[in-house]
């Protein structure tokens, strides 16, 4: 399988309850590497580009006042099979249905507060990567 980068988003619910540092470890242990980080605040306007594909949907302004409610933790990550890999451990969208052990069912709240977001495909992949970083960020030795 090929090496992949993904993103992923520590929401604003898990970074006001103290679980990036658990969310991180259990993102490790499943053997991703940490290519870049950062901690932000979004803006309405970059939660809105962030989430375009789903402006349409009825879910989106509250979508998007949540992602802005507080400080988010991108972060940009690498391993083989990295963006099927990302969604296994996060489980589905709704926490309330995620499956016990994953991300969102041990530290979400139901399908909006779900903790965490993970890239879809390449396509997204790429697109959310370059985000939030720029290339001299994703630049590694090894
Ligand atoms: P996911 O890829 O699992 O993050 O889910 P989607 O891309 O379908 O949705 C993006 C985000 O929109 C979800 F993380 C949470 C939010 N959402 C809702 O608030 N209500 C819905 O009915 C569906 C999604």
């Amino acid at each position: 399988m090929a090496v992949e980068r993904t993103l992923t988003i520590i929401k604003p619910d898990a970074t006001a309850a103290g679980h990036v540092g658990e969310i991180i470890t259990d993102i490790e242990k499943a053997g991703f590497r940490i290519l870049s980080i950062h901690k932000l605040h979004l803006t309405q306007v970059q939660a809105e580009a962030f989430y375009q594909v789903h402006r349409e949907r009825p879910f989106f302004k509250d979508l998007v006042k949540f992602m802005t409610e507080g400080d988010v933790v991108p972060i940009a990550l690498e391993q083989e099979g990295a963006i099927s890999k990302l969604r296994e451990i996060m489980g589905v969208t709704d926490s309330k249905k995620a499956a016990p052990g994953t991300i969102r069912n041990k530290f979400g709240t139901n399908i909006e507060r779900n903790a965490i977001h993970g890239s879809d495909s390449p396509e997204t992949a790429a697109f959310e990567v370059a985000f939030f970083f720029n290339q001299s960020e994703l630049n590694r030795v090894s």
